[in-house]
């Protein structure tokens, strides 16, 4: 279940991969803590996050769909060169941010693809270290590695 998930998840919109990850994050959120996901791997992320807090909103989405495409530009770099669980702590923080109205939030009737809520829904249904799994694979290919090839 959980490489098709994943599967299924790549091919959704980029638009779709952002909403998924944020309804993920609202439904996960009770389950991860902050002491997990560690202040010392946040550091590593704080430039990027504070750049990303100073910008627009628009340009704040752009810079997501840019990570989600694996768009090559500056921001994408910075965040290739993250360990994984330092790029999950990142998109936590970014949601901790959305909720505190600094990172532009999801328009409130968007209306994901039957893809993407069966998606979401599947994750749901996962248990947290599955949901772990999948989130970190997904993460994990965002963005650009700048020392591949
Ligand atoms: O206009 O270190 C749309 C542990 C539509 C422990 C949009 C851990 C168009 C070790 C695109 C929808 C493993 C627990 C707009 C860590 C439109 C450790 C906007 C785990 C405006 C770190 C879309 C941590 C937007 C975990 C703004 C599990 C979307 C972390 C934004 C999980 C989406 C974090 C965001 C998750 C999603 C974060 C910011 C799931 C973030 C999700």
């Amino acid at each position: 279940a959980i490489p098709a998930t994943i599967a299924v998840f790549k091919s959704l919109s980029l638009d779709d991969q952002l909403a998924v990850l944020w309804y993920a994050y609202t439904e996960m959120g009770r389950s991860i803590t902050p002491a997990a996901t560690g202040a010392a791997r946040l550091q590593l992320a704080e430039g990027l996050l504070n750049q990303i807090k100073q910008m627009s909103h628009p340009e704040q989405l752009e810079v997501m769909r840019d990570l989600a495409a694996q768009r090559n530009t500056p921001i994408s770099r910075a965040y290739g060169i993250l360990s994984v669980n330092t790029k999950l702590a990142f998109w936590y923080e970014l949601s901790e941010l959305m909720v505190k109205g600094f990172v532009i939030p999801v328009p409130a009737g968007y209306q994901l693809s039957r893809d993407g809520s069966r998606v979401l829904e599947t994750l749901k249904e996962l248990d947290f270290g599955q949901q772990i799994t999948v989130l970190r694979k997904v993460v994990s290919d965002m963005g650009v590695d700048p020392l591949a090839d």
